[in-house]
C-alpha cells in the first residue's frame, strides 16, 4: 500500500512537468511572448506571493480581510437565508486567512457543512490541511490539489449538497474580461440551480495605488515574477539569466487592465532542455500577467452575461474591492 500514493505522485509530477514544459514553449515561441501567470506558484512562489500580500502597497489584501473581518456575520446569514444547507469549496484557496472567518462564523452559526479547498498549488494544500483544524477543530475539511474544473467534479463526487463556491482574491483579475466571461460561463455549467458563488472583485481606482500594488518598494513583486524564470530553470532544465530581465507594470485607466512584463535587457538566448531555444531582443516584452480591475456595473453586467442573479455584494470602507455573491 505504499506503493500506490508514490507512485501516484511521481505521476502526477510527471503530468505538471509534461504540462508545464508545452505551455512554457507555447508561450515563449509565441509572436508575443507571454507565460501562464498560474505557473508562480510553486513553493518560493507560494511565500513571495504571501510577502506580496504583507506590502503596504498591495492594498487588496487588507480590504478583502477587512470585509471578511467586519461583515462576516452578514455574509454567513446571507448564505445561510438563500442555501440553508450547503458545503463550501473554495478555488485558489490559498492560506484561507480570509475565509477562515466566514468558516467559524458558519461554525458558530451551527451550520453543518463540509469545506473543499482547492488549489493548483499541492504545498498550499497540504499547510492548509494542517492549519486550519488546527484553528477550528470543528471544522470538516477535505482539500483538493489540482485544476478547478478537475477538482470541482471530485468536490460534485464528494457530495450532493447544495454548494456555496467561493472565488475569492481577485483570482479572476488573472482572466481578461473575455475570459473571465468563458471562466464565469464554465462555473455555471459547473453549478446547480440555487447554488451560490462568491467572487472578490478588484475595483477600479486611482491609477497611481493600483500601479503602485504591482511594483512595491522593497521588490517582492519584482522577485515574483522573475521567480517563475527560475524556476523554469530548475524544473525545465532552462538557463535564464534572470539578471537580464527587468519586472515592468503597466496599469491602464482605460481598460482597467494591470499588466506585468519582464523586458529583455540585451538581446539573448535561453535553452529549454535540449531541444528548445528561444531568441530575445533587447526590449522584447514577455507578458507575464494581467490583474483586471472591473467597476460595479462592469461586475453585474458579467454576472447576466453568464446566467447568473447577483444577489447582493459586500465591499470595504474605501470601496476599493467587493466581495459579490450570485445566485445560479
Ligand atoms: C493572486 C491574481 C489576485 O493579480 O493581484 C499580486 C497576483 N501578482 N501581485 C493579483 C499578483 C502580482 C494577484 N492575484
Amino acid at each position: 500500500t505504499t506503493v500506490i500514493p508514490t507512485y501516484t505522485a511521481s505521476r502526477k509530477r510527471q503530468q505538471h512537468l509534461q504540462a508545464f514544459y508545452h505551455d512554457v514553449v507555447k508561450g515563449l515561441t509565441a509572436p508575443n511572448k507571454y507565460l501562464d501567470a498560474k505557473y508562480f506558484y510553486d513553493a518560493a512562489g507560494d511565500v513571495l506571493f504571501q510577502q506580496i500580500m504583507q506590502c503596504p502597497e498591495y492594498y487588496l489584501t487588507g480590504c478583502e480581510m477587512e470585509i471578511f473581518t467586519r461583515q462576516a456575520a452578514q455574509i454567513a446569514h446571507t448564505l445561510q437565508q438563500r442555501a440553508g444547507n450547503f458545503d463550501v469549496v473554495e478555488l485558489g484557496a490559498g492560506d484561507a486567512t480570509k475565509s477562515i472567518h466566514l468558516l467559524r462564523q458558519l461554525l458558530s452559526n451551527g451550520v453543518d457543512y463540509t469545506y473543499f479547498p482547492i488549489d493548483i498549488s499541492a504545498n498550499v494544500i497540504n499547510q492548509l490541511q494542517i492549519n486550519l483544524p488546527a484553528a477550528l477543530p470543528q471544522l470538516r475539511i477535505q482539500g483538493l490539489n489540482g485544476e478547478y474544473f478537475q477538482m470541482l467534479q471530485q468536490a460534485a463526487e464528494h457530495t450532493s449538497r447544495k454548494k456555496v463556491l467561493l472565488f475569492m482574491g481577485s483570482n479572476i483579475g488573472n482572466f481578461t474580461t473575455e475570459a473571465a466571461r468563458g471562466f464565469c460561463q464554465q462555473l455555471h455549467q459547473y453549478m446547480q440551480p440555487g447554488d451560490l458563488l462568491m467572487i472578490g472583485f478588484d475595483l477600479k481606482k486611482h491609477p497611481q495605488v493600483i500601479l503602485d500594488a504591482y511594483n512595491d518598494a522593497a521588490g517582492i513583486t519584482r522577485a515574483f515574477n522573475l521567480n517563475l524564470l527560475h524556476r523554469i530553470n530548475h524544473e525545465l532544465n532552462a538557463d535564464f539569466d534572470v539578471q537580464q530581465f527587468m519586472h515592468y507594470p503597466t496599469y491602464d485607466p482605460g481598460t482597467g487592465t494591470c499588466s506585468s512584463y519582464l523586458i529583455s535587457l540585451t538581446t539573448q538566448q535561453v535553452h529549454i532542455g535540449e531541444d528548445v531555444c528561444i531568441d530575445f531582443a533587447a526590449n522584447e516584452a514577455l507578458h507575464m500577467e494581467i490583474s483586471q480591475k472591473y467597476t460595479l456595473e462592469e461586475i453585474t453586467a458579467l454576472a447576466r452575461q453568464t446566467g447568473f442573479t447577483p444577489v447582493t455584494h459586500f465591499a470595504d470602507h474605501k470601496k476599493w474591492f467587493v466581495d459579490v455573491l450570485w445566485e445560479r
